[in-house]
């Protein structure tokens, strides 16, 4: 309706306000290359630890120690899964209650990364080893803003990995395509081998695994081979020349759909609670590198998919008009708000479990200082808002309104 077109219009028009706000990082990687790796089922809580002694993730932990990690970061994707998380990062917007915005409305266009530094004279490449219709990718990503789409056909044979090309050679060959662009570009990679349900070839089973078996064994042992890969790039981005010249960001897709609260917190190292179990299973990790290990430290900061594109223009120093982006930029904002698409939510001081039958007093507030519940109305206020942040995602992508709202700016 005209009432709810004018409602997303104001708020997208205080919404941008903030995302100017400043910080010390505002333009410190300013026209550099954007390295974008989202990581195919890669949670949080085995990041910095241990089984039987050993590392899980001893490539990422390296990193980490030169990056900024955000260990309070969560994944917000529904039904669409890793197309959601696309969604989310590229777009800034929220994924649907039902289907991926990427099937349903992949024909449309939104004011993402791809198309906004396109713009800005980035080349633009988005890389996975996978058919290039999965999840309707190559029609979103021409319709938003992707120069060029490498899928499975553009990848030479190399050894497989869970369900296709390994992550390891899957890297590597990207990093020769990403070497013949004029710079700087916005790469965008996709991993597969951490694919549920994470069978991965006996070869690449590293870790000793002693007390742990079946899938959680086998998820393991997969994201340890992924983590192997990551390493491996890096040293090539710095044999190539290209780490001092690019942002590298690194984040979990979604979580990795295996219930096993018991083994989760002992990884993790906490008490097996519902609020961790809850915390842990939706958690995945952020990590930015900046030139010159810029920022490096642990944030405790609250955030989620959807900050991640008003983060890099807020690093690269752009500040596109009338941006229709309902992120926030994470390194100069206070409080942040993650919303989740049925209804939970956390702002860092409480963290709201919705029900399934969605009634907003069915819910359970906890407070995360005590970590206990509370009442449930302490959690009132967030649940308004983020239950108005969505319908307005809502109506931009059902009413296509990037296009009709951007056609009158004209
Ligand atoms: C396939 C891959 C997996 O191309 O991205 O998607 P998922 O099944 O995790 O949503």
């Amino acid at each position: 309706s005209k009432e709810d077109k004018k409602k997303a219009q104001d708020w997208f028009k205080e919404h941008q306000k903030t995302l100017a706000a400043n910080s010390p990082y505002d333009g410190i990687a300013k026209g550099k290359n954007i390295i974008m790796i989202q990581l195919e089922a890669f949670n949080n809580f085995f990041i910095n630890q241990k089984v039987n002694g050993q590392e899980i993730t001893p490539n990422i932990n390296k990193l980490i120690k030169d990056s900024m990690y955000y260990k309070n970061f969560y994944h917000e994707a529904a039904q669409g899964r890793t197309s959601d998380a696309e969604f989310l990062t590229n777009e800034s917007m929220y994924p649907l209650t039902s289907g991926s915005v990427y099937v349903r409305y992949g024909n449309q266009k939104f004011d993402g990364l791809a198309t906004n530094l396109s713009k800005a004279g980035y080349t633009t490449a988005a890389f996975h080893a996978y058919e290039k219709s999965f999840w309707n990718r190559y029609v979103m990503y021409q319709n938003n803003g992707m120069q060029h789409f490498f899928g499975k056909d553009d990848f030479k044979p190399g050894e497989i990995a869970g369900w296709a090309l390994g992550d390891r050679p899957f890297f590597q060959q990207a990093i020769d395509k990403m070497k013949t662009f004029d710079q700087p570009f916005y790469s965008f990679m996709i991993s597969l081998t951490s694919h549920h349900p994470y069978e991965i070839q006996s070869q690449y089973k590293e870790l000793n695994l002693e007390g742990y078996s079946g899938i959680f064994a086998n998820y393991l042992q997969s994201v340890h081979y992924t983590d192997k890969a990551i390493g491996e790039m890096v040293e090539r981005l710095k044999k190539e020349g290209l780490w001092d010249k690019s942002v590298l960001i690194m984040y979990g897709d979604h979580d990795y759909g295996v219930k096993e609260d018991a083994n989760m917190t002992k990884i993790a190292g906490v008490e097996n609670t519902p609020l961790n179990v809850e915390r842990l299973y939706n958690q995945v990790p952020l990590i930015i590198h900046l030139p010159n290990d810029a920022g490096k430290g642990i944030y405790e900061k609250t955030a989620g998919q959807l900050d991640i594109a008003p983060t890099i223009f807020h690093l690269l120093g752009m500040k596109p008009n009338n941006l229709y982006m309902m992120g926030s930029n994470i390194v100069s904002k206070e409080d942040n708000l993650v919303v989740f698409r049925y209804g939970s939510f956390t702002n860092g001081k409480v963290y709201y479990k919705a029900s399934q039958d969605g009634v907003f007093s069915n819910g359970i507030c906890y407070d995360l200082k005590t970590e206990q519940e509370t009442d449930v109305q302490q959690c009132k206020a967030g649940y308004d808002e983020s239950r108005e942040r969505l319908t307005i995602s809502d109506h931009m992508i059902m009413g296509n309104l990037v296009t009709e709202f951007e056609g009158k700016q004209k």
